[in-house]
């Protein structure tokens, strides 16, 4: 049996404490796609740490983690972390697992992401820079290496082969950089990966679910970042929804079970590309000091805004939602009015669906506005304690959606959270 749990919006919904809350009732936490533009932020006795890369299930020492195939890695930030992590004492060789088919980053894809992204000027995509973009596209180019590729006698000849095709495409952006030291850094991280626990992934992980192992599917990034659904050409290089899981694990539809989507009470994206209910006014600015709306990988100002029930429903939609957990409820105490925006207004028509091409259309949010709750719901432990003003925003939400919200986390910690 596997559940997921993912992003609803354009990421950061805060995924890492739910994943790491979600994971106690769970033998297995399996990662299917992204890489190091994620970052699942992580509190760790008392201490702050944010995962790129490994599953967020690594703090229970009884859980495997698995880095499936669907994922691009790259060793030298998966050292690091390793590292880190290590530190709080987790023996990595227990419960760490990496697919063999999954695939590299290499230092050139890093260069090629920052030539392209230079090139592109005012309409960059905003990426992380952490070269996801082109080790996807040499994935589907067939001219990716992977995990399993480490461990053959030429891989050096390999890394040269590819590294000489990488160089050509940076020359013609003009785009210079010494990377000989993220080449050497790479090389060690390679052998510390040999270390590790390889295996054939498909394999490893059908032979959990037939020994009746709980798995949890850890999405990253967010719905409206997907490949072929999100704001395109404004989104990751990956496949985010729920079909990414079967893909990216190599699992068959039917163990699907509960897909967790995870939504913010309120909006945010880093990042270029459309945002319909962007506030680029003090409201804005309020929730990104109130919610601490800074990347946890780059650290970028995120862009605020209220919640979007038009994408939330399309999401819902294309994931095929079972429930929904709203996070960072208490980030709107403040607030004296709310806004939720029920539809767009697209050339003088109400539509409430997600159109083709957002960002060449001009488009107006409608909201229903309602009254802020004015109240600290922080320390607020069940449903019926929250005041009628917060239910009655859940409640329009819920009703709007069609899927139950069945959480609510109220503040960072892991007990912040109220079930419904
Ligand atoms: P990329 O690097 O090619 O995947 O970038 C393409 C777009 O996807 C967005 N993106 C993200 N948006 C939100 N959170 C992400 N992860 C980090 C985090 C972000 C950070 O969890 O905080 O620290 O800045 C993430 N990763 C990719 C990206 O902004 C581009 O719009
Ligand atoms: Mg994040």
């Amino acid at each position: 049996m596997v559940d997921v749990i993912l992003g609803l919006q354009w990421g950061d919904e805060g995924k890492g404490k739910i994943v790491d809350y979600f994971a106690k009732d769970y033998d297995v936490i399996a990662r299917f796609q992204g890489g190091p533009n994620a970052g699942h932020t992580l509190y760790k006795d008392g201490k702050k740490l944010v995962l790129h890369q490994i599953p967020s299930g690594i703090f229970y020492e009884d859980k495997i983690n698995i880095i499936g195939n669907g994922v691009v890695l790259d060793p030298i930030t998966l050292k690091k972390e390793c590292e880190n992590v290590a530190a709080f004492g987790i023996d990595l060789k227990k419960n760490l697992f990496i697919a063999e088919r999954t695939n590299l980053i290499l230092p050139t894809h890093r260069a090629l992401d920052k030539a392209s992204e230079q090139a592109k000027g005012k309409s960059k995509i905003g990426s992380t820079l952490k070269g996801i973009g082109p080790a996807y596209m040499d994935k589907t180019g067939r001219n990716a290496l992977r995990v399993g590729d480490i461990l053959r006698d030429d891989f050096k000849e390999l890394y040269d082969q590819l590294r000489q095709k990488h160089q050509v495409i940076i020359d013609t952006y003009h785009y210079k950089e010494d990377i000989s030291n993220d080449e050497k850094e790479f090389f060690e991280a390679v052998e510390f990966l040999k270390e590790l626990n390889i295996v054939n992934g498909e394999y490893f992980i059908n032979k959990l679910i037939q020994e009746g192992k709980k798995i949890l599917a850890e999405g990253a990034q967010g719905s409206m970042l997907d490949l072929d659904f999100g704001t395109f050409p404004f989104v990751t290089s990956s496949n985010t929804i729920t079909a990414g899981v079967c893909s990216g694990l190599g699992i068959a539809p039917q163990h699907v079970k509960d897909v967790i989507g995870i939504t913010k009470a309120y909006c945010t994206r880093v990042g270029s590309g459309p945002f319909p209910t962007e506030l680029e006014n003090a409201d804005g600015q309020k929730l990104r000091d109130i919610g601490n709306e800074y990347g946890a990988t780059t650290g970028r100002p995120r862009r605020c805004g209220w919640i979007d029930l038009v994408a939330l429903s399309y999401a819902c939609m294309i994931n095929g939602v079972t429930k929904i957990v709203m996070t960072k409820a208490d980030v709107l105490n403040t607030f004296e009015e709310l806004q939720v925006c029920t539809a767009y207004s697209i050339r003088g028509k109400e539509i409430k669906e997600v159109p083709f091409r957002l960002d060449l259309d001009h488009y107006v949010p409608v909201y229903q506005k309602f009254e802020g709750w004015n109240t600290d719901i922080s320390q607020a432990k069940d449903y019926n304690s929250l005041p009628e003003k917060t239910k009655n925003y859940i409640k329009f939400i819920n009703e709007y959606l069609g899927v139950a919200i069945k959480y609510i986390s109220n503040g960072p910690e892991r007990d912040q959270l109220i079930v419904l």
